[in-house]
């Protein structure tokens, strides 16, 4: 079997956990958004395990990842609660050959009337499987019957314990509780994956962003303003293993072809890069859809992602929708700029951000500086801040560009993505300078989680 925890005791890595709770996440049967639970207090996350039975390879990982935590405890047959953890049980039980009870739901009054299905004799040692554990009232649902059959309850083996209090009230009553995840652990392991905020994007790219950073753990984009095409496809595969985003200005190139637009798109699928193209569109609508999908660099066909100023009002934004929504780009909207003496402040700052917020089928982010400090914060965790103006020292340029460290963009000011352009592509080794960046800048994103 494939992707199968292999059936031994004690093997399961900390690696197998992580993974498995991104399998839970894939098939749905944990998700985000605020959820009322069945005490009425509000959860950011969802869970229902019913929809296991549907994945015959996660379950199985689910029962030997429950298995795995039992270890310590001994018990000579299981009892499974229905409904969620009846397969659960049967999964482990097949694996490990212990034997299993039923406990049925209603009591017929009718047939054999048994609360509990299965042969025991009075005095055996019962393990309880069950799904979740909240506050631990369910589990007593269990307990008794079993107790009344003259079986004897010491452990409960759940999936999720919630941390609701479940773990404390089970103790008082002489149950120890092992769980295969804390629901804080599962948390932990979606936001280090970036699935929370892929998840909450509501743009395919914004999304996809999210997802890549996670697995190619960079937060770099690297504006590759060089002299040439050719010098920038060859900057691109030279950086191209460092960065989440490659940022370009193609025009500033005295060609550009669509053979250059194709050799680009081929490095971005080979070192799994998004290409944003910073066009900084700032016309009308009507204009703006035939600068995006026409002229000479038809830049909507093999960027990933564009950019926009808001000046022109929310048209700008239906304009380029218009284009790049149907090829699955993604825009980021220009909230601040790096630059001294920007007009890009207060008012018309917090204005972009109530267009992105509104806009966000199609809008992925901002080009934002300090977003931490905007007067509701940086926002929608599902909208992407992407940020130039870093070095590794801050500074500035002769013509107002301000720089700003990784540390304090990324940590301070509330930003994801650092944009660094002189700092890698002025380096004597670009590529060497690139690694620097990205560590930099990984370490302030992973502490900021
Ligand atoms: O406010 C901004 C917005 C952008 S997109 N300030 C910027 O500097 N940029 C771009 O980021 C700019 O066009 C350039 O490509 C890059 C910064 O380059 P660096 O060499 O100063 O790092």
């Amino acid at each position: 079997m494939v992707g199968v925890i292999p059936a031994k005791t004690g093997t399961v890595s900390s690696k197998d956990y992580e993974d498995l709770v991104l399998k839970l996440h894939d098939i749905q049967a944990v998700k985000f958004g605020e959820f009322k639970l069945k005490s009425g207090i509000t959860s950011p996350v969802y869970v229902d395990l019913r929809v296991i039975v549907s994945y015959p390879d996660v379950l199985l990982r689910v029962a030997e990842a429950m298995w795995d935590r039992v270890q310590t405890a001994s018990f000579d047959v299981m009892c499974g609660v229905p409904y969620t953890a009846l397969p659960i049980a049967t999964a482990m039980s097949l694996q490990h050959g212990t034997p299993m009870l039923m406990r049925r739901k209603e009591v017929k009054d009718y047939g054999t009337k048994k609360a509990i299905e299965g042969a025991f004799l009075p005095g055996q040692t019962c393990l309880v499987v069950e799904d979740l554990v909240t506050s631990g009232a369910s589990v007593q649902e269990t307990v008794a019957p079993l107790e009344a059959e003259g079986l004897q309850v010491r452990d409960v083996v759940v999936l999720i314990d919630r941390q609701q209090g479940g773990a404390a009230r089970l103790a008082s009553q002489g149950l120890t509780l092992h769980s295969a995840f804390t629901l804080s652990f599962i948390l932990d392991v979606l936001v280090a994956a970036g699935r929370a905020r892929a998840e909450l994007a509501k743009n395919a790219q914004g999304a996809e962003l999210f997802r890549l950073m996670a697995r190619k753990r960079t937060n770099l984009s690297v504006a590759a303003d060089v002299e040439s095409a050719n010098d920038m496809l060859a900057l691109a595969d030279a950086v191209g293993p460092h960065i989440c985003v490659l940022k370009t200005h193609v025009d500033v190139f005295d060609t550009w072809t669509p053979d250059h637009a194709a050799k680009l798109q081929a490095l971005a699928a080979k070192h799994d890069f998004l290409i944003f193209e910073d066009r900084k569109f700032a016309d009308i609508g009507n204009t703006v859809v035939m600068q995006y999908g026409g002229g000479v660099y038809r830049i909507a066909d093999w960027s990933h992602i564009t950019n926009a100023h808001l000046v022109p009002g929310p048209g700008i934004i239906d304009g380029l929708r218009q284009v790049g929504a149907p090829l699955g780009r993604g825009l980021l909207l220009l909230a601040e700029m790096s630059s001294k003496g920007t007009l890009a402040r207060g008012e018309y700052s917090a204005g972009v951000v109530a267009a992105a917020e509104a806009n966000q089928d199609f809008v992925m982010g901002y080009i934002s500086v300090s977003p931490a400090s905007w007067p509701g914060g940086p926002g929608s965790p599902g909208l992407v801040h992407m940020t130039p103006g870093v070095q590794l020292s801050a500074g500035g340029d002769a013509l107002g560009q301000q720089y700003n460290t990784p540390a304090s963009v990324i940590g301070e000011r509330g930003s994801d993505v650092i944009i660094v352009g002189r700092g890698v592509i002025a380096a004597q080794d670009p590529a060497a300078a690139a690694a620097e960046y990205r560590r930099a800048g990984w370490e302030a994103y992973k502490a900021s989680l």
